[in-house]
């Protein structure tokens, strides 16, 4: 490795540090270059870590040459197709173990466009959670069919209305977490494999009463490769929220409830 390369992988990115962009690919073997390269060009500071499920179509493999032509791309195999989430949990997991100050979670299908990255790692540096939102003013969808169109918007307004929390898309996948967020976010018990995972640690992180901020991003649909969205993953998404909006809702009740000195509840 030149001396060159050595100081600016010390140095990361600029008021963030050490960043790991983490790509969790299934059957992506259509995509996983062009979106590496992109990440390259558009951050040269970062690493990537490609967190591939076995997939059938080889991704694993091309992933595999990336990383021997590249010391800023990194490979973690796993043994089967476990989610999205599962991918995710292993991959902070690998970023904690090696001292990385920030995470991001990027699709490999290019939705999530690598020429953006910059503007949320530039946001980073006044937030722990940074989230690529397509829900705001400037934020944008392109190419996507209107059904998706309504799914998005119908399960952010679910989610934002169960759980009551600040945020125009909290199903986005485009994020960036700082180093305390993986630290404080207990990891061994988030179960959610599809989108409910973005949903689960937006709630986590802002329980936790981190500072989450939004960028706007346009997000594209993918033009190779399939989609692993399927009604199992929208089912996990209702069932989940309204469990979590529940839950949220008991324990604010039982907050609120006092008790008088002679032994009454008083409701708040
Ligand atoms: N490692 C791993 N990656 C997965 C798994 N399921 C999905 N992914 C990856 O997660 C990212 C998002 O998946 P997509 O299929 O694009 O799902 P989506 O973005 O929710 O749906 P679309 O908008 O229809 O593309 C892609 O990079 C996938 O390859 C999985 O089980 N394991
Ligand atoms: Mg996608």
């Amino acid at each position: 490795m030149s001396e060159a390369l050595k100081r600016d992988r010390r140095a990361g990115y600029p008021g963030v540090g050490r960043v790991l962009v983490v790509i969790p690919t299934y059957n992506e073997a259509d995509n996983v270059t062009v979106i590496t390269d992109r990440v390259r060009r558009s951050a040269p500071e970062v690493e990537i870590l490609i967190a591939d499920d076995n997939s059938p179509d080889g991704t694993g493999a091309l992933a595999d040459r990336l990383a021997a032509d590249d010391d800023h791309v990194h490979v973690l195999h796993r043994s089967g197709k476990q989610g999205l989430g599962a991918a995710y949990v292993a991959g902070f997991g690998w970023a904690r173990d090696r001292g990385y100050d920030a995470v991001v979670e990027m699709d490999a299908d290019g939705s999530h466009a690598p020429e953006e990255l910059p503007k949320l790692l530039d946001a980073a540096r006044e937030a722990d959670v940074v989230i690529g939102s397509r829900w705001m003013p400037g934020g944008e969808v392109v190419n996507w069919p209107w059904h998706r169109l309504v799914l998005s918007r119908g399960a952010n307004l679910y989610a934002r209305l169960a759980l009551g929390m600040p945020v125009s898309d909290v199903t986005g996948g485009y994020r960036v977490y700082r180093l305390p967020v993986l630290e404080k976010i207990d990891f061994g018990s988030v179960s959610s494999q599809g989108f409910s995972f973005q949903v689960e640690l937006s709630r986590r992180a802002h329980q936790a009463g981190f500072r989450i901020v939004e960028v706007p991003i346009t997000f594209s649909e993918r033009e190779h490769g399939a989609s692993k969205m399927s009604p199992t993953i929208i089912g996990e998404g209702l069932w989940r929220v309204a469990l979590w909006g529940v839950r949220d809702r008991r324990a604010t009740l039982r907050r609120g409830l006092r008790r008088t000195p002679t032994g009454q509840v008083r409701w708040p």
